[in-house]
């Protein structure tokens, strides 16, 4: 293998560059050679300054994720850092790309920073469920103060370089095109500097109150989750302490986390994510079909979401509806949200009009001819969906991907009544379209593996994560609702409440429960709409217009805030329908409520793995965490399934009479995992 790190002079000063693609991780032949180089520009005198920059779309991302849990190679990121700082000659970080985690922590170690304007930092070790280990939680505060570095560390997200700038934690801007030449000039500019700027050895001033402030703040978003919590409480605990002392609180906190199941369950899904973008026997250069534009049909609700995906990623959108009211109203609410976001700053007024000038109206479905995609998100009525599929086959032109945004129905079905079943697949976009990140792109029989490949790179550009699901009832996210949504029904026959069923679900990590859910969604969707029918708790509520949260009462009582009450109607038709039905009744404990709504859908999930309706069990997990909330320190239902024991998973399942899918029981009985 290639040295990924080079070395070359520029007069007194020493270029130091990585090559290490993707990303720039910092491996071992990484840590080594930047160590190496170091050493170098020390043990020479004509060397008056260092520069330290990478190839490649970005400064390093981080430590070597891959390395984790393998024996680890001198020199230990820690270790490379403080030498960085402790160099003699100053040392100059020149960052483009996305410096995070251990790249962050190496440019802290520099003596300066400089970075092009499109550059971002961050420390996303929160998002793996651990914490920045090399120093970064010491330096961090020292030089762009605690509330920044609580709010960078603690939840993640990079900033941009200028306000990284503002902070104290980028010394300069470089011209976006000429960073070398700007960074060289900027360590001759220094090389004579002393003292040396060194993040360490600076004082950190602490507002009182400022720990239990934002604990206070984030309580809610952090809720569940360890590592944020342990990041506060090593930045309060090392914040008046030296920095030798504080660095090693940090590698204790870093060791308790990196152990821990959350970390696993959250490094998990971060492959997990990226494993579901590949389409397994498809050839990872398949030719793709090219996007230019993009018709949707149907301006309701999931029609404006779908649009807005394309709108805001530049792709020009043609929406069509039947009725000049609704392609209005539709319309409407597409610049309604547009402008909702940038009132709250995180878009500009010009970016409103960009989108919505690339929106073209029309009531004609002629006008979809010249579309290289369609997505139909009509009526969930197969009828009206053929019929639409069959007027696209005559309008569309040759080499159109037609697609539907079914959440349950059998793409083969629609395929079959176009001439072009190969060109047909389903793309189920989850409520709100425009914000949940979730897309299940499900292959039909016949679907053409390019037709397939484009909609998973069309996916990453419209910023959504896509796993490839089967045709079947539900395909994946929908389908493994179902047993839990039984179950829990069941459950308020035979005793529980819906709060009781929520407050476990809520408690495990879930965003809400399955009632909760209900009355956000609907309860009258699916519903037969005929108030003389009541075959269940369902169709009471239904009958008397307890439809959810949009008619303020549901499974729940709600006020004009929407704020939810246990309803004592609710409790007078759920002890109606145990009496009209003699439901034998018992106690039911939190456990049996996990058992029969959670190993109840990891059962699914194996049937689903059996039948080949989704590539792996990983992809599940990525269904369930970005389409659901499933909480990501669980690592998704398959992975956690993993961490209860499948053993465990069978025997729950029989106590309460399941059927134990087959793939399932062989893994219990062989002590295998699903991830
Ligand atoms: N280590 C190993 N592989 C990585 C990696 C990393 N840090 N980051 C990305 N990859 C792989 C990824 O799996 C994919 O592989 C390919 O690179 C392209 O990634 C001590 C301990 C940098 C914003 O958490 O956020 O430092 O699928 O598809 O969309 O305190 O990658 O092609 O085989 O995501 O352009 C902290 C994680 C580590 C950054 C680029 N750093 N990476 O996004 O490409 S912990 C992170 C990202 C740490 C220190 C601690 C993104 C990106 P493949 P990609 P992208």
């Amino acid at each position: 293998m290639t040295d990924p790190i080079t070395t070359r002079k520029d007069g007194d000063v020493l270029i130091i560059t990585s090559n290490n693609p993707p990303v720039n991780a910092l491996g071992a032949a990484v840590r080594q050679g930047l160590d190496r180089a170091v050493k170098e520009g020390l043990a020479d005198d004509s060397v008056k300054a260092m520069v330290i920059t990478c190839e490649g779309k970005t400064f390093f991302a981080g430590a070597d994720i891959t390395e984790f849990g393998k024996p680890m190679q001198e020199p230990g990121l820690p270790t490379l850092v403080d030498s960085i700082e402790a160099s003699d000659k100053p040392i100059v970080a020149a960052i483009h790309g996305t410096a995070l985690g251990g790249g962050c922590e190496v440019a802290l170690a520099c003596h300066y920073r400089i970075a092009v304007p499109s550059a971002k930092l961050g420390l996303p070790e929160v998002k793996l469920g651990i914490l920045p280990g090399a120093g970064g939680t010491q330096r961090l505060p020292r030089v762009a103060g605690v509330e920044f570095a609580l709010e960078l560390a603690t939840k993640g997200d990079p900033v941009p370089a200028a306000k990284a700038q503002a902070a104290g934690l980028v010394d300069r801007l470089a011209g976006e095109d000429s960073l070398a030449a700007d960074a060289i000039a900027y360590a001759r500019e220094v090389a004579d500097a002393r003292p040396l700027p060194r993040a360490s050895e600076k004082p950190v001033s602490v507002e009182p109150g400022v720990f239990d402030a934002f604990r206070k703040t984030n309580a809610k978003r952090f809720r569940g989750y360890d590592a944020p919590a342990e990041i506060i409480s090593v930045i309060e605990e090392t914040a008046s302490l030296p920095y030798a002392e504080g660095v090693q609180r940090e590698r204790n906190g870093f060791m308790k986390l990196i152990m821990g199941v959350q970390s696993a369950a959250q490094r998990h899904i971060f492959f997990a994510e990226r494993k579901a973008s590949k389409i397994d026997g498809v050839a990872e250069d398949v030719q793709l079909r090219p996007i230019k534009r993009v018709g949707v049909i149907g301006a309701g609700t999931m029609g404006g979401g779908i649009s807005m995906n394309f709108l805001s990623a530049g792709i020009p959108v043609t929406i069509v509806e039947m009725q000049q009211e609704a392609l209005d109203r539709g319309t409407g609410t597409i610049r309604k949200n547009y402008e909702a976001t940038a009132a709250k700053g995180r878009m500009k007024p010009e970016q409103v009009e960009q989108a919505m000038g690339l929106l073209t109206p029309t009531l004609k479905m002629e006008d979809l001819a010249d579309c290289d995609l369609v997505i139909e998100a009509v009526y969930e009525e197969m009828g009206v969906k053929n019929d639409i599929f069959t007027k696209l086959d005559g309008i569309c032109k040759p080499g159109a991907i037609l697609a539907s945004n079914t959440s349950y129905l059998d793409i083969n079905e629609i395929a079959s009544v176009t001439g072009r079943p190969q060109d047909v697949l389903g793309l189920h976009f989850f409520s709100p379209a425009n914000v949940m990140k979730l897309l299940e792109v499900v292959r039909g029989d016949k679907t053409a593996d390019d037709v397939l490949a484009t909609a998973m790179a069309l996916a990453k550009k419209i910023r959504k994560v896509a796993v490839v699901a089967g045709v079947c009832y539900g395909f994946i996210g929908n389908r493994m609702l179902m047993p839990r949504q039984v179950e829990a029904m069941k459950l308020l026959h035979e005793g529980a409440t819906p709060e009781q069923v929520d407050r476990v679900h809520v408690e495990f990590g879930m965003p809400m429960g399955p009632f909760q859910m209900s009355d956000l969604a609907g309860v009258d969707i699916g519903w037969h709409r005929d108030p003389t029918r009541i075959e269940n708790i369902r169709d009471a509520l239904a009958a008397e217009g307890r439809w959810g949260q949009k008619k303020s009462a549901g499974f729940y009582d709600y006020d004009e805030n929407r704020r939810p009450s246990n309803s004592p109607r609710v409790a007078e038709i759920i002890e109606d329908f145990r009496k009209k039905t003699g439901t034998p009744q018992h106690e039911i404990t939190d456990e049996e409520i996990v058992e029969r709504t959670l190993y109840t859908m990891v059962n699914e999930g194996a049937l689903i793995l059996e039948e080949g309706k989704a590539q792996r069990a990983s992809d599940i997990d990525v269904v369930w965490i970005y389409g659901y909330g499933w909480p990501p320190y669980r690592g998704g239902p398959m992975f956690w399934a993993d961490t209860v024991g499948l053993k465990t998973i069978v025997a729950g399942l029989e106590k309460h009479g399941f059927p134990v899918a087959k793939l399932l029981r062989d893994k219990a009985e062989k002590g295998e995992r699903f991830n």
